[in-house]
């Protein structure tokens, strides 16, 4: 009897061991020296991967980020993104957040265009935007990063809470103007559909929340 349940002990001991080396093999070297193929969840996962905390990342639209026509602002959004593609951002107020230039060849800025009390968003034909820093790392109205060089950062302090157009001084013309939300119960999104293209996107879900 005790060496029957021995028997059963050993053959538990050799399955189990057997599944640790059956997981411990995808992505690992094979028995031949062959690497396997990653398994394609790594390659979803770098699809959704999004910019960290508290960043905003910025590029023209038809760098990659798109645009996006949103019901809530009744704007075409777009060039600026908490995620991945163009979309109004929300932050809380108090928020340190970093201005990311995601482009690898061309300079941008964040300028506040106006600060308005509630949707729409009306961006004005042929706003002056400084190139210049103005501002004091504090945003709001006239306030300007300065030049972003491509892959550059610079930090801003969101001091006050409200509801403000941004724009790139250098691109507005081009599509870079979105929509800033300050406020403790702001959500950030949705975003632009890729690939981006001159389309703007249109979906039911295109409405985005404010309440700064
Ligand atoms: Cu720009």
């Amino acid at each position: 009897m005790g060496k029957k349940l021995l028997a059963i002990g050993i053959a538990l001991v050799g399955i189990a061991v057997s599944a640790c080396a059956g997981k411990m093999r995808p992505g690992g070297l094979g028995p031949s020296g062959a690497t396997y193929l990653l398994p394609t969840v790594d390659a979803d996962l770098q699809m959704v991967a999004v910019l960290p905390k508290d960043t905003i990342g910025e590029e023209l639209p038809t760098e990659g980020l798109g645009q996006i026509k949103d019901e809530t602002w009744e704007a075409l959004l777009g060039g600026f993104t908490q995620q991945k593609y163009s979309e109004q951002m929300a932050f809380p107020p108090g928020t340190k957040i970093t201005i990311r230039n995601l482009s690898k060849t061309t300079p941008h800025t964040l300028d506040v265009v106006k600060v308005i009390a509630e949707p729409p968003a009306v961006f004005p034909k042929n706003p002056n935007l400084s190139v210049k820093a103005h501002g004091h790392g504090r945003l709001g109205v006239g306030y300007a990063s300065g030049i972003i060089k491509p892959g550059k950062s610079v930090t801003v302090l969101l001091a006050t809470k409200g509801i403000y157009e941004i724009g790139c001084a250098f691109h507005y013309a081009e599509g870079m103007h979105d929509v800033l939300v300050v406020g403790k119960f702001a959500r950030h999104g949705p975003q632009a559909t890729p690939p981006p293209s001159t389309k703007p996107t249109t979906s039911p879900t295109s409405k985005s929340s404010y309440e700064p």
